[in-house]
């Protein structure tokens, strides 16, 4: 591991911490894919070592919408942990975060330990339910602004997330219309088939960039399967759901 890597995961946590941007990492230091991940674990350490526990992991950038928006078009991966879980119908207090957005998503619930990279012959395996959910991304940069190993390091930008119901793992996700709409107002529409064509093809990559990147999904750990529209500035007031057709809906009011 480089020698820059313990003090910049310092600085990411520190930012999430203290809710305060921090210039781009890229900025000031070149840093590849390796550099960044591994930064990215040892900021999700601090967390760790003060009593948070990890429980999943998300996906980014696995829809065009989700591209376009942020000019990032690698699939990148990024860590949950207990104390980013916020419940439906309660409430998310806006000062705890930078300049918070938020996207819906679609989650997975992981049945058993996954030891090694699944196909699409035998997930079904290993999923224990599936659930619409929102994700807080919260961006630690100035301006929401960063490259691809930027983001990665800082945890890509995750900061809080919200599952509905978790149905039966034979309930297709491959093609729901999907609302978000805050205060009354549709704010974006999309399908979950943006996700990869299949959001199911997220859980798959995960195992994969799990393996790669040596890292355990263990049984009842959450997968966050990558938004499949634009995310949107959230504020103080804001009541916001997420409506997913056939799997139903997800609630949260800003404070
Ligand atoms: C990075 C995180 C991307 C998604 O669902 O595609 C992401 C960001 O947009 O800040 O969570
Ligand atoms: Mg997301």
């Amino acid at each position: 591991m480089k020698e820059y890597v313990q003090s910049i995961a310092k600085t990411l946590d520190n930012a999430a911490k203290e809710a305060t941007a921090v210039p781009q990492v890229s900025l000031s230091q070149t840093i590849d894919l390796q550099d960044s991940y591994d930064i990215q674990e040892q900021s999700i350490n601090h967390r760790l070592t003060r009593g948070e526990k990890l429980v999943g992991y998300k996906l980014g950038f696995t829809s065009k919408a989700k591209m376009e928006q942020m000019g990032v078009h690698e699939i990148i991966w990024g860590r949950l942990t207990d104390k980013m879980q916020y419940f439906h119908e309660g409430k998310l207090d806006r000062s705890h975060f930078i300049h918070p957005r938020i996207e819906p998503e679609i989650a997975f619930l992981v049945s058993k330990d996954i030891d090694q990279p699944l196909t699409r012959d035998n997930y079904m395996e290993y999923l224990g339910g599936v659930a619409g959910a929102l994700e807080i991304i919260d961006s630690r940069y100035e301006n929401f602004k960063f490259s691809l190993e930027d983001v990665i390091a800082d945890n890509c930008s995750s900061s809080g997330f919200v599952i509905g119901t978790w149905l039966d793992p034979l309930q297709t996700v491959q093609d729901l219309a999907i609302k978000l709409e805050i205060n009354g107002t549709v704010s974006q529409e999309g399908n979950s088939k943006a996700i990869l064509g299949n959001p199911m093809e997220s859980f798959i990559e995960m195992t994969r960039l799990a393996q790669k990147y040596n890292t355990k999904i263990k049984k009842d750990h959450i997968i966050l399967a990558g938004a499949a529209t634009s995310a949107v500035y959230i504020n103080s007031g804001d009541e916001i759901i997420g409506h997913f057709d056939q799997i139903g809906q997800v609630q949260i009011s800003v404070v």
